[in-house]
C-alpha cells in the first residue's frame, strides 16, 4: 500500500515462472492472536540464467528459513516479499514465519470471522500466509496440518480428503489434509471453528459416492437445507448438460458471516458468504433462494472451469469467471425460467456494466493493464465475460458448443490456460473461425448498432440497413467493428412469423455483423413487416431503431420472444421517460398517453403469459437504468420522472392492480410456479403503494405484512410501505427491528431499504450507522446500508449541495484503512464525475482529491481515483 509508487502490471509483460514448486507440506499452529505457519515446498528450476528466488509474502514475520534441511542465510526481505540468492536447482525450502489473524480486517489471507479462522486467498491472498509463488500458473500438490485448540476449534478443514488426525497435551488437536490434485495458491483454503454440520451424499454417473458436508454457524442447521438441494441439483445438472463429474471424495461448504464478496470456490472447501447459504421461509426472500441456487452453482461449477483447468494469470480472470457465469446462469435457467432468468441477467448488464464501460474503470473482458487486481473483479469481466460465452454458444449451438468444451478440457485439464485457448478450443472443435470474434476480448466499450429499414412493395422486398460503431472509452480511443451475433424475426400485422429467405434460400435468424455498415435483403415479403431486434439480447450491445408506440405495443403483446417483449415495454417507456426528463427541466407538465397505459393494461390482464414475466414487464426501470439513457445524467430529473410514472400506473390502473394482486394470493410453497405468482402478487403491491388512494393501500400493505408467513411478503409489504411513504411505514420498520434486530443478515434487508427510501435517507442512514445491528467491520452491513444508500439511492446520494459526496469520502477515509477491498467497491459511483453537470462533478472531484491526499491511500483506491482524476 503505497500512494507513490503502485506498480501496473501489463498482460503483454507475461513470463512463465522462474522457478515452480511441485508440492508443499504446509503445518499451521493455529490460534487468532498469533498463528505460526511452517511450509515445505519441493522448488524446481525452470529458468537456468537465474539462481535467485523471488517469493511474494506481506505482512509476514519470518521466524526461520532452511534449504534442504539447512539453515539459509542467504536471502533479502524485501516490500513485496524476499529473495533468497544461490539456490540450487531443485531443493526443499522448509520457512517458518508468524501472522496475526486477528488484526486482519481486510479478510485477505488467514482471519477471523464471528468465533471463527478462515481463509480468502483469491486473487493474492495467499502470500499474507507464508512467502510462495503467488500466481495461478504455479500448480503443486498440497498437504495441510492444522493444530488447534480442541474446544474453540472442534473443526479443523482444508481441501482434498482427511488422511490423519490426532489428540495432543493442553486440549490441542490436530488434523491433516490431503488434496491429490495440483493447484495454484488461490484455491488454498483452511476454516477452523465450531459449527453445525448438515450431511448428505450424491451419488455420481459413475456410481461414485460422495460426502457433501455444509458448515454453518451453531443454531443455524435448519437454513442449511436449500444450500444442500441445490448443490445436489448443481452436481446432476453439470453432469447431464456438461458431462462434468466431480472428482474428489468430499466436498464441503463453509458459511462465514464476514466475507469480501459472494464466495469462494477453493478446491473441494468452498467458503461462502452466508448470505448465499443461509435461508428458510421466515428468514430468506424467493430471490435470496434464487441468489444461492445461483452461487452454490456457480462455485461447484468452478471445479471444471477453474479448478481443473486455472487461469494462465490474472488478465485471464475471465476465462474462468464469463465461463462459470455463462454455466450458473444457464443452471438457473433450467432450474426454473429460462425468461425470466434471462431477463434479470440482461437488466444487470445494461444497468451497471453499461454503467462501467462509461466509467473510468472501462476495460475489455480481459484487461491490459492492472494495479489491484481485486479492482477487477467486475461486472465486466464476470456479466459482460458470459454474454460473450453466450454469442460463442449462439454462434455454435448447443452441439458443437459442447464438443468445443470437450477439447478444451482434453488440451488443458491440470494445467493453466488462456482465453486464446479456450476460443481456440471452440474454432477447432466447430470448424467456425472465429478471428474477428476475439476482438471481444480486447475491445472494451458498448457497442451501439443501429438499424434502419426499407420496404420495397413492388419487389417485395425488405431492406435492412445495420450499422455498428463503439463509441471511444477511456482506457482506449481507437474501436473497431466487431463480430456482433443479431438474432431477429419479422412479424405481419397479423402476428404471424414471417419466413426469412433471400433468392430462394432461407436465412438463418442470427444475422452476423462484421462492418461498420452492411446490409441484408429479405424477399417474399408482403407487407412492411415488424422488427423483433436483438432477441434473448444476443449481444451486449445498444441497439437503436424508430419504432413506433404502436409497434412497440405489438411486441410487447406478440413477440414470440420473452426478452423482446420485456424489452418493447422497456423501449416504450424509456420514450416517455426522456421525453418527461426534458419536460421536467424546461419547467412544463409531463404526460403520458392513455394508449400506453394500455398497452401495460393489457399485459398485467394477460392469462397467457407467466406471471413472473408480467412482473418484470410491469416493473418500471430503476433509476439507475434510466440514468444509462443519458450521456449526462440528471439524477434529481430521473427521480421526479420516475415517481410521477408509477404515479400515473398506480392511479389509471388501480382497480386491475388490486384484482390481480386479490388473484395472485395463495399458499406458501418454495417453487417456480408459486414464485411466479408471489412476484406478480408484490409488483402490483409496490405499484399500488403509489396510488393517491393511500387509506385503502395502507390497510391493504399492514394487513399483508401482519398475516405474512414468509419474508418475501413481509419485505414487500414494507417496502412498499417505505417507498409509497405509508402512514404504516414507522410503525412497521419499527416492528420489524424489534423481530430481527439480532439476525444480520434479515437485518440487511431493513437497512437497504431505509437507504433507498426517498424520504431523508441520508440523515437517516447517518443514525444508522450507530444502530445495534450495525458494525463498519462487516462487509455485509456496509453494503446493504452504504453501498445501497451511494449505489441505489442516486437523487439522495448526487445531492447538489455534495452532502452525499461529503458522507462517503468520511466513511472511505475509515475503510481505506480498515478494508480497502470493500472501500474500493464503494467509490465506483464517486469516479464517474464525467456523466454529471459541472456543479456536482466538481464536488465530485474535490472529494476525491481529499482522498488523493490521505497517507497510506490503498493502491484499490488509487487506481480508480487516478483514473477519474486524470
Ligand atoms: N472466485 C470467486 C470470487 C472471489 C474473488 C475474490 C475474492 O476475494 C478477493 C473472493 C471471491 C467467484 O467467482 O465466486
Ligand atoms: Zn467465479
Amino acid at each position: 500500500m503505497n500512494k507513490n509508487s503502485p506498480i501496473a502490471k501489463y498482460r503483454l509483460d507475461y513470463k512463465k515462472p522462474d522457478f515452480t514448486i511441485t508440492d508443499i507440506d504446509l503445518d499451521f499452529n493455529l490460534a487468532p492472536e498469533i498463528t505460526t505457519v511452517t511450509a515445505r515446498s519441493h522448488i524446481v528450476q525452470l529458468n537456468k540464467a537465474t539462481n535467485t528466488l523471488i517469493l511474494d509474502g506481506e505482512d509476514l514475520k519470518l521466524l526461520a528459513m532452511n534449504i534442504d534441511e539447512q539453515p539459509w542465510q542467504d536471502y533479502k526481505i524485501t516490500a513485496s516479499g524476499i529473495e533468497i540468492y544461490h539456490v540450487p536447482s531443485e531443493f526443499t525450502l522448509t520457512i517458518v514465519n508468524e501472522i496475526k489473524p486477528i488484526d486482519n480486517t481486510a479478510l485477505e489471507g488467514l482471519y477471523v470471522s464471528g468465533e471463527a479462522l478462515c481463509t480468502q486467498c483469491e486473487a493474492e491472498g495467499f502470500r499474507h500466509i507464508t512467502y510462495y509463488l503467488d500466481r495461478p500458473d504455479v500448480l503443486a500438490r498440497f498437504t495441510t496440518r492444522i493444530t488447534a485448540n480442541k474446544n474453540s476449534y472442534p473443526y479443523l478443514l482444508s481441501n482434498g480428503n482427511r488422511i490423519a488426525q490426532g489428540d495432543l497435551e493442553n486440549n490441542q488437536h490436530w488434523v491433516q489434509w490431503q488434496d491429490p490434485f495440483p493447484k495454484p495458491c488461490y484455491l488454498f483454503a483452511l476454516v477452523a471453528g465450531d459449527f453445525d454440520i448438515l450431511h448428505d451424499q450424491f451419488i455420481t454417473k459413475s456410481q461414485r459416492k460422495i460426502d457433501l458436508e455444509i458448515y454453518v454457524d451453531k443454531g443455524n442447521l435448519d437454513r442449511s437445507h436449500w444450500a444442500m438441494t441445490s448443490l445436489k441439483n448443481a452436481m446432476q445438472w453439470d453432469e447431464k448438460r456438461f458431462g462434468l463429474e466431480y472428482d474428489l471424495d468430499i466436498f464441503m461448504i463453509v458459511a462465514v458471516d464476514f466475507f469480501n464478496m459472494g464466495a469462494m470456490e477453493n478446491k473441494g472447501l468452498n467458503i461462502f458468504n452466508s448470505k448465499y447459504v443461509l435461508a428458510k421461509p421466515e428468514t430468506a426472500t424467493d430471490n435470496d433462494y434464487l441468489g444461492i441456487e445461483g452461487v452454490i452453482g456457480h462455485e461447484y461449477f468452478h471445479n471444471w472451469t477453474g479448478n481443473r483447468v486455472t487461469c494462465r494469470d490474472w488478465f485471464q480472470l475471465s476465462l474462468k469467471e464469463g465461463l462459470t457465469v455463462f454455466r450458473d446462469q444457464e443452471f438457473s435457467a433450467d432450474m426454473g425460467s429460462r425468461s425470466v432468468k434471462r431477463i434479470d441477467d440482461v437488466k444487470i448488464l445494461r444497468t451497471v456494466q453499461f454503467a462501467e464501460d462509461a466509467s473510468p474503470m472501462a476495460h475489455p473482458i480481459r484487461p491490459e493493464k492492472v494495479i489491484e487486481m481485486n479492482n477487477f473483479y467486475t461486472v465486466t469481466v464476470y456479466e459482460k465475460g458470459a454474454e460473450v460465452i453466450r454469442m460463442l454458444h449462439t454462434l455454435l449451438g448447443e452441439e458443437k458448443f459442447q464438443a468445443g468444451m470437450r477439447l478444451y478440457f482434453e488440451r488443458h485439464d491440470g494445467s493453466a490456460a488462456t482465453c486464446d485457448d479456450f476460443v481456440q478450443a471452440m474454432q477447432d472443435a466447430s470448424g467456425i473461425d472465429l478471428t474477428h470474434f476475439k476482438l471481444w476480448y480486447s475491445q472494451s466499450g458498448t457497442p451501439e448498432v443501429t438499424v434502419t429499414d426499407q420496404f420495397d412493395k413492388l419487389n417485395q422486398q425488405y431492406i435492412l440497413t445495420v450499422k455498428q460503431t463503439t463509441p471511444p472509452t477511456l482506457d482506449q480511443t481507437e474501436k473497431q467493428p466487431l463480430h456482433i451475433p443479431l438474432d431477429i424475426e419479422l412479424y405481419a400485422k397479423d402476428g404471424s412469423v414471417i419466413d426469412l429467405q433471400y433468392q430462394g434460400k432461407s436465412i438463418n435468424h442470427v444475422l452476423n455483423l462484421h462492418q461498420t455498415e452492411q446490409q441484408f435483403i429479405f424477399d417474399h415479403v408482403q407487407e412492411k413487416p415488424i422488427i423483433a431486434l436483438l432477441r434473448d439480447f444476443s449481444a451486449p450491445v445498444k441497439i437503436h431503431y424508430d419504432y413506433q408506440d404502436d409497434e412497440l405495443i405489438f411486441l410487447m403483446q406478440k413477440a414470440s420472444n420473452a426478452f423482446n417483449r420485456y424489452d418493447a415495454a422497456q423501449m416504450l417507456l424509456a420514450k416517455y421517460i426522456r421525453l418527461n426528463v426534458s419536460y421536467y427541466q424546461q419547467n412544463q407538465a409531463m404526460m403520458l398517453p392513455e394508449s400506453v397505459i394500455d398497452g401495460f393494461r393489457a399485459i398485467l390482464l394477460s392469462d397467457t403469459l407467466d406471471p413472473a414475466l408480467i412482473a418484470q414487464i410491469i416493473t418500471l426501470p430503476s433509476e439507475n437504468e434510466i440514468a444509462n439513457l443519458f450521456a449526462v445524467v440528471d439524477p434529481q430529473a430521473i427521480h421526479v420522472v420516475r415517481q410521477f410514472l408509477l404515479k400515473q400506473f398506480a392511479n389509471e390502473l388501480y382497480d386491475e392492480l388490486y384484482a390481480i394482486y386479490r388473484h395472485c394470493l395463495s399458499e406458501y410453497r418454495i417453487d417456480h410456479a408459486n414464485m411466479a405468482k408471489r412476484a406478480l402478487k408484490n409488483s402490483c403491491l409496490y405499484l399500488l403503494a403509489y396510488a393517491d388512494n393511500k387509506k385503502e393501500v395502507n390497510l391493504l400493505v399492514n394487513k399483508q405484512y401482519q398475516h405474512a408467513d414468509n419474508m418475501t411478503d413481509s419485505l414487500a409489504a414494507l417496502q412498499a410501505a417505505v417507498m409509497g411513504q405509508l402512514l404504516c411505514k414507522d410503525s412497521l420498520l419499527a416492528h420489524f427491528d424489534e423481530r430481527w434486530y439480532q439476525d444480520g443478515l434479515v437485518m440487511d434487508k431493513w437497512f437497504i431499504l431505509q437507504a433507498t427510501s426517498p424520504d431523508h435517507a441520508l440523515d437517516t442512514v447517518k443514525q444508522l450507522l450507530m444502530h445495534r445491528a450495525f458494525s463498519l467491520n462487516n462487509p455485509n452491513r456496509i453494503r446493504s446500508l452504504i453501498g445501497a444508500f451511494v449505489n441505489n439511492n442516486p437523487a439522495a446520494f448526487h445531492a447538489i449541495d455534495g452532502s452525499g459526496y461529503h458522507f462517503l469520502i468520511e466513511i472511505l477515509i475509515e475503510l481505506n484503512l480498515k478494508n480497502p477491498q470493500v472501500a474500493s467497491r464503494l467509490i465506483d459511483p464517486l469516479i464517474r464525475l464525467k456523466r454529471y453537470d459541472e456543479q456536482r462533478a466538481s464536488l465530485m472531484r474535490s472529494a476525491l482529491e481529499r482522498l488523493l491526499k490521505l497517507d497510506n491511500l490503498s493502491n484499490d483506491l488509487y487506481e480508480k481515483i487516478s483514473k477519474a482524476l486524470a
